[in-house]
């Protein structure tokens, strides 16, 4: 560990164009649970699995049991960033690290003072509604009771890509873009299970790919980096 960590110290120290890609597992310092992990959402009791409560057909069909679990597992009272959200934009403010590409919806590396978030999924920090598309706060959402509505009768949502939407076309294009010509490539906090996110990480060139994952991901064999630990415990140190 010891070895590894002092490896990617340096690989930082020596580069001033990172790019980093992210997941669930960014958060969990954070004491926000992620999906996979043996805690996470997909092991908890509840009716439906979570990729289908998730899904733009399972929120345009009972919104109502979509709030439910909307409220009670994605909106997590009081949370801060952790050390990896933090370092992370302390390297961006260090002119290191040229882009935050995220899979959360969590708004947690902004709050850090991220400025190049690049959000694949959306934020639950953001509605609007389904109909006409105005824009409202996302207070009600996260905090109110039953089917929010708009003025115009439609159903507000959060900002989020629910599974079966595509993602944001501006968005993918420059994250490609920032991972095509990035120099180091750390990726971290992601089983690198969904896609098409999880696909972009092929567009990488360079031969500096890190990852740091509590778990085994299927791009493991393709690292030339890995670390299988904590993630905001990594960043702490280098
Ligand atoms: P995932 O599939 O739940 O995978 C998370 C990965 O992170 C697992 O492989 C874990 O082993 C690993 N992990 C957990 N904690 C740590 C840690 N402290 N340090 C290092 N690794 C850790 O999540 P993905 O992001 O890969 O899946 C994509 C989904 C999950 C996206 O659509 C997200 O929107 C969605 N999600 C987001 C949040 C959030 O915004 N915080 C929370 C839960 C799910």
């Amino acid at each position: 560990m010891e070895d590894k960590i002092a490896q990617l110290r340096q690989m930082i120290a020596d580069s001033d164009n990172i790019v980093f890609f992210g997941g669930a597992g960014v958060s969990t310092e954070s004491g926000i649970p992620d999906f996979r992990s043996v805690d996470g959402l997909y092991n908890q009791k509840w009716k439906y699995p979570p990729e289908t409560i998730l899904s733009h057909s399972f929120f345009e069909r009972d919104p109502e049991e979509y709030y439910r679990f909307h409220r009670e597992k994605l909106v997590v009272d009081g949370v801060k960033p952790n050390r990896a959200h933090l370092r992370l934009a302390q390297l961006e403010q260090e002119g290191k690290l040229k882009a935050v590409i995220t899979q959360n919806i969590d708004g947690l590396h902004q709050a850090a003072g991220s400025k190049n978030v690049l959000e694949l999924h959306g934020s639950i920090l953001r509605a609007y509604c389904s109909r006409c598309r105005r824009p409202y706060p996302a207070e009600e959402m996260n905090k109110g009771q039953g089917v929010p509505r708009c003025a115009c009768g439609g159903v507000i949502r959060p900002d989020i890509v629910l599974y079966e939407e595509p993602l944001d076309n501006d968005i993918v294009r420059s994250a490609i873009a920032y991972i095509r010509n990035a120099d180091i490539l750390i990726i971290g906090g992601t089983s690198l299970n969904v896609y098409p996110a999880a696909g972009l990480i092929n567009y990488y060139r360079g031969k500096k790919l890190v990852l740091i994952n509590l778990s085994e991901t299927p791009y493991d064999s393709y690292a030339d980096l890995i670390i299988h630990e904590k993630i905001g415990e990594v960043f702490s140190r280098v």
